[in-house]
């Protein structure tokens, strides 16, 4: 298996309940190491942005206020496999659906407040990680 780099966000929901913590004491539990990491309020073109896949979709507007309705951490996350295994661990996009145990069914109130975002492959990690920070801060260790 390879190291990989995957794009995760402790969405507004998850920041508003003190969450950070817990959030990435369950990733550095599991083997990803937080190789960068940035706390920001999101513009609307920037949320935008980063769901253009989403556009025009009946939940877009709804995701593009909640996710610009508070702070996000945005970071990226280092280890084996760490695209698919920090997947694992964020559970179904809807947490009525999440495995026990997961981030999303231990902390997500609703499918359009569900704490986390982790890149869904490499080409989209590759977007992503791109899309919030510079290659010379994603290689610092
Ligand atoms: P993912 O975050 O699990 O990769 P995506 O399908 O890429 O899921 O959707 C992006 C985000 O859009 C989800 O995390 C969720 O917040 C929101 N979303 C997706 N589907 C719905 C829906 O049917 N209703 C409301 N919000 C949705």
């Amino acid at each position: 298996m390879a190291v990989e780099q995957t794009l995760s966000i402790i969405k507004p929901d998850a920041v508003r309940k003190n969450l950070i913590g817990a959030i990435v004491s369950r990733f550095e539990q599991a083997g990803l190491s937080v190789v960068a990491q940035r706390m920001l309020l999101l513009s609307r073109a920037q949320a935008e942005g980063f769901y253009a896949e989403h556009q025009g979709k009946p939940f877009f507007d709804g995701l593009v206020d909640f996710m610009t309705s508070g702070p996000v951490v945005v970071q990226v996350l280092s280890g084996e496999n760490a695209i698919a295994l920090n997947r694992e661990l964020m559970g179904a996009t809807d947490p009525a659906k999440a495995a026990p145990g997961t981030i999303r069914a231990d902390y997500a109130e609703a499918i359009n407040k569900n704490a986390v975002h982790g890149s869904d492959s490499p080409t989209s990690a590759a977007r992503e990680v791109a899309y919030f920070f510079a290659t010379h801060e994603v290689n610092l260790r």
